[in-house]
């Protein structure tokens, strides 16, 4: 994200910000036993990461709490300790926009924190607990603030710290939050007001159970334009998570005897997959909103959400919602996918917001819709009931019917002495020497029961380094994989920044914890192709990010490619362009993906300015993968051509995935500066003849492919040349998904788009080239399916050409 976009909701603020005085709890509270140290060796590495481009040569990355004086014994108030190993080293906190010169692993060893005020997470900060023996933070009885941990504060006049949708680069795991201390009328676990490149994973959150007078939660997120969440636990609260962002991926949560699991207060797009809901009284209320100037229904603030793989127990109301099938406000609000939700547990699956059963529980949902839905060229029909499930490629499933899936690895149980430091073997990482060659021997020289660990640094790469097909590597909170040089230059004969095993190979490589990018323009940059197949989730990338320009070290910032708009872009600085493409899946590739941003700055997080920038990259995410390939909680922004592109793919899982169109264009419009390269699949804009609002950034183009399931697309286009106009008349692009030549057994559940005049452009069966205008091919028009601020549409297949 990006654009000061203020999305204005109607929605009651929770009572958080003051403690009611000490009542009785509600529950007996949770005991736990630890020791004091650990051998997890995240907690016991030699520490020799380094920031390249800061200037404080003391500065230090990695932080334990307990140097700082936190005592962890359950009973000392260690909110100032721990708060100011947050805050050492004049970090990016109150006043500060964005930094990514001061980031901080923030490790807790074993123990119970008691806290008093909130933990307040800077901007580009990690809170690691230990994996081995979890830390508790513990709220004291008289807790005053918002929440235990707040990545976002609010300042007194109502304003946050930092800008809700650029609240970037943030990484919550290994804890348990425990509220049970605190009186059942206040109290949050987690304040997650965040967007892209963030994360949650394996926390467990104990609140107090039951209760009218209840008003715990786990997470309170108000808004934002995120993100990722896995490996997550509520037990008790009122809502285990209260939700509110402009899309958002979670996947793997438990919740256990609260009394609504998820409160879904507004959004465009949310998928939730892998769902388990125990002894709650609802399961999921989306059923938010005014009622209709009309005076019907409700006037709904969410705007769509999937649910798959998930099951319901002891748990009377699945989701409550306030759909209507003849009075729908807005037209495709309040959207909602079933996909193999098992509600035998629950009376009722889906109810009315007046408490009319429309779903009846008891069995197995298949799969079941609300929404708008198309086949093809036929006009969207507004559907409320079962569908024909969709044929899932075998290729794609994990264990008992649902879709595989695999959390980042934490490497828990390997000895800190079988990390290998890339800087023990000779990497600098300092943004200036050449690290080619100290990097692709320390790859080379890793054992099987090894592991590669990049130091927190910037490693400047001139050529492409060779990763082999077994290895595990991971980072320190980020280290930078910088393409450079005169090997990347060329956009016609593009190289590999990491070229991931060799075309054919089985392999077994994981990543997290990395980003990749360039150190100046390299427009004949891959900056990862991956080559390897293998079995589901033996390869795969974790919290691994790719970021071009806007940032201390790319060389692509505010003094030099600050936008723009009055110039004509025809020729563009060629200072400015970045890389060919940011990821490739080629043909014999099979590859997991979780929370990776694909993202081309469009404003600079360092240089004081923060201005809005100019940089050009050709392509985002390249998939022509025959094995498999997962990506869950994806999202790519800002390259020219297009960002996603399945081309001849098959067997593919998207969910869900989110773009944005470059802010400049259609100046230059999408071929400039990039041009068109047929033999690599390239999109053509042939078809536009001339209109400029089509020849704009792909969101998603799918090729020749079959076997694709997308669950939840939020693809948006917020400008034309920088000016915002377009964004109410909804037509700041003409297209933003095209579906050309032979494409079989495609679902793309849960589409919203913002301001693309037509939603889907589809040349399904016409070889993918049918000749004209576009406006002559089959169209899924956003008028037709407004929603609260995106156009919605619950499902869309290829026609049947049978
Ligand atoms: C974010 O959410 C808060 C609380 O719900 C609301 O007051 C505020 O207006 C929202 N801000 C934006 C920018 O949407
Ligand atoms: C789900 O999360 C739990 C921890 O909450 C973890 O133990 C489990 O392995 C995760 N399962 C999957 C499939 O990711
Ligand atoms: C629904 O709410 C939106 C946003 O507040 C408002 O613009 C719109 O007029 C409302 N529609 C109805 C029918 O009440
Ligand atoms: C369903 O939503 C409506 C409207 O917000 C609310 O009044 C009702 O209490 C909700 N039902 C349940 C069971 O939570
Ligand atoms: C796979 O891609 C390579 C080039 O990257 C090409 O030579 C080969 O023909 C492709 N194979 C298939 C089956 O598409
Ligand atoms: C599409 O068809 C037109 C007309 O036959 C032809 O000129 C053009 O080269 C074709 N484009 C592609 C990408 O095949
Ligand atoms: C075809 C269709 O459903 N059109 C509706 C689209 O939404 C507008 C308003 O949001 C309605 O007026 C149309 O009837």
């Amino acid at each position: 994200m990006g654009s000061r976009f203020i999305f204005t909701l109607v929605l009651a603020l929770q009572t958080l910000l003051t403690a009611a005085a000490p009542t009785p709890q509600g529950s007996t509270g949770v005991t736990y036993q630890q020791t004091a140290s650990s051998s997890y060796w995240l907690a016991n590495i030699k520490r020799q990461g380094t920031v390249a481009f800061g200037s404080d040569a003391s500065y230090k990355v990695f932080r334990n709490v307990k140097d700082y004086g936190a005592k962890g014994d359950g009973s000392t108030d260690d909110t100032t300790a721990i708060n100011s190993a947050i805050s050492d080293g004049n970090r990016c906190g109150k006043g500060c926009d964005s930094s990514t010169v001061t980031p901080a692993l923030v490790y807790f060893p074993p123990g119970t924190y008691m806290v008093s005020k909130p933990i307040i997470q800077y901007y580009y900060t990690q809170f690691v607990g230990d994996a081995i023996d979890i830390p508790v933070l513990k709220a004291t009885a008289s807790f005053q603030g918002m929440a235990v941990i707040d990545a976002d504060p609010y300042n007194d006049d109502g304003s946050n710290w930092f800008t809700n949708q650029n609240n970037f680069f943030r990484q919550v795991r290994n804890f348990v939050i425990d509220l049970t201390g605190m009186p059942a009328t206040a109290g949050a676990g987690i304040h997650w007001q965040v967007a892209q490149a963030t994360s949650l994973q394996n926390i467990r959150f104990e609140m107090v159970k039951g209760g009218d007078n209840n008003k715990q939660q786990g997470i309170f997120m108000d808004n934002g334009s995120g993100g990722w969440m896995t490996d997550l636990t509520f037990n008790g609260g009122n809502y285990g998570a209260f939700l509110g962002n402009q899309q958002f991926t979670t996947r793997n949560l438990t919740f256990n005897d609260c009394n609504t699991a998820i409160f879904m207060n507004w959004n465009w797009a949310w998928t939730f997959k892998s769902v388990s809901i125990n002894n709650c009284k609802v399961g999921i209320d989306m059923a938010t909103g005014a009622l209709s100037t009309a005076g019907k229904s409700l006037n709904q603030t969410v705007g769509s959400l999937m649910l798959l793989d998930s099951k319901l127990t002891n748990t009377p109301i699945g989701v409550n919602t306030s759909f209507s099938t003849s009075d729908n406000t807005p037209t495709s609000g309040g959207t909602l996918i079933l996909d193999n939700v098992d509600f035998t547990g629950s009376t009722t699956a889906v109810q009315d917001y007046t408490g009319t059963s429309v779903l009846a529980g008891g069995s197995i949902v298949k799969s079941w819709y609300q929404g708008k839905t198309y086949s093809g060229a036929t006009a969207g029909t507004s559907v409320r009931g079962n569908l024909t499930p969709p044929n899932k490629p075998q290729a794609l499933m994990g264990s008992s019917g649902a879709i595989f899936e695999r959390s980042k690895p934490q490497y828990e149980n390997v000895p800190s002495s079988s990390f290998i430091s890339v800087k023990s073997k000779g990497a600098k990482g300092d943004g200036t020497t050449d690290d080619t060659a100290a990097i692709q021997a320390a790859m080379n020289s890793i054992q099987p029961d090894q592991i590669l660990y990049f130091d927190h640094g910037a490693y400047l790469i001139t050529r492409s380094i060779m990763v082999p097909s077994k290895i595990k590597m991971t980072g320190e909170i980020w280290p930078l994989i910088l393409a450079s040089g005169e090997y990347f230059a060329d956009q016609t004969n593009p190289k590999a920044l990491f070229d991931v095993g060799e075309e054919g190979q089985e392999g077994a490589v994981e990543m997290s914890d990395m980003i990749f990018g360039v150190a100046g323009p390299a427009p004949g940059a891959t900056l990862m192709r991956w080559n390897l197949g293998g079995e589901a989730g033996t390869n795969g990338i974790w919290d691994v990010h790719f970021r071009v320009g806007g940032y201390a070290g790319s060389q692509l910032q505010s003094d030099t490619c600050s936008k723009s708009p009055k110039s004509d872009h025809s020729t563009v600085n060629t200072k400015c362009e970045g890389a060919f493409l940011l990821f490739h899946a080629t043909n014999t590739s099979s590859v997991y993906l979780e929370n990776s941003w694909f993202w081309v700055a469009d404003h600079e997080l360092d240089l004081s300015d923060h201005n809005q920038i100019d940089i050009y990259n050709g392509r985002g995410v390249l998939i022509e993968s025959q094995g498999a390939v997962w990506m869950y909680g994806t999202s790519a922004e800002h390259s020219v051509l297009y960002n996603y592109q399945l081309n001849g793919a098959k067997n593919v899982f998207m969910g869900l995935i989110q773009t944005e169109t470059p802010y400049f264009q259609s100046n230059p419009i999408a071929t400039t500066p990039f041009k068109v390269q047929a033999a690599r699949g390239d999109p053509t804009f042939e078809n536009c003849q001339g209109d400029k609002t089509c020849e704009k950034a792909w969101g998603l183009r799918v090729v020749d492919s079959s076997d694709v399931l997308i669950y939840g697309a939020g693809l948006y286009s917020f400008f034309d040349n920088y000016d915002q106009t377009c964004v109410a008349g909804q037509n700041c692009q003409a297209n933003m998904v095209s579906m050309e030549g032979s494409i079989s057994n495609l679902n793309l559940f849960g589409l919203s788009t913002k301001a693309s005049v037509n939603m889907v452009t589809s040349a399904v069966g016409v070889g993918g080239n049918a000749t004209g205008k576009y406006s002559s091919l089959n169209l899924v028009p956003d008028e037709d399916n407004r929603s609260n601020f995106c156009a919605t549409i619950a499902l869309w297949t290829p026609p049947d050409l049978s």
